[in-house]
């Protein structure tokens, strides 16, 4: 420390006065490098392309296309997403709202849920942690359609939304068409 202070340092009680000003100093610049940080973070943010509404965390893209649930979810990933998880009431409702203001009706819509690796293991498409639910009474039901379309067995592993009387989410036949809701992280 010496070395790059050039001061002649007197009394012990002069050192201390100087060590004190040179930690307050640092904290200050460590203080303003975090708010650097900060802001610069919120710059990265990146802005959703024309069309995708954003809440505080994703933007959403609603795909008027009729597609089957790992059709859906190609589209996504070629928009520079896939399909839409979520995460809280309020995201559910949000979803709900850029499917509404998309169609002016509830429309029954593929996100990006499934359990088709393992019966009731439910694992979000983008990787995050399936820690919110939302179904419909009586789902997820895994009804057998007695028809093998895929490789899927028959049954139902992946998610729609806007289900039933309760506009939940229900499991659904992965071969079924339906549009799609993308999101990707702002
Ligand atoms: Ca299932
Ligand atoms: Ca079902």
């Amino acid at each position: 420390m010496r070395s790059l202070i050039p001061l002649q340092l007197d009394s012990p009680l002069q050192e201390t006065i100087t060590m004190a000003m040179l930690t307050t100093l640092l904290l200050l610049s460590a203080v303003f490098a975090l708010g650097d940080a900060r802001g610069s973070r919120d710059c990265d943010r990146r802005a959703c392309p024309p069309g995708w509404p954003s809440d505080s965390t994703h933007c959403y893209h609603y795909v008027p296309i009729m597609a089957t649930w790992p059709e859906a979810e190609r589209k996504c990933l070629l928009l520079g997403g896939n399909l839409a998880s979520v995460h809280s009431l309020p995201q559910y409702r949000f979803l709900q709202s850029v499917i509404r203001n998309s169609t002016r009706k509830v429309q029954r819509t593929w996100i990006g849920a499934n359990d088709a690796i393992k019966e009731g293991l439910w694992l979000w498409s983008d990787g995050s942690r399936f820690n919110y639910q939302n179904w419909a009474p009586g789902q997820p039901s895994n009804s057998d359609h007695f028809v093998v379309k895929d490789n899927t067995n028959s049954r139902e592993h992946c998610m729609e939304m806007n289900y039933g009387a309760s506009r939940g989410q229900n499991d659904a036949p992965c071969w079924y068409k339906r549009p799609f809701l993308c999101s990707r992280k702002r």
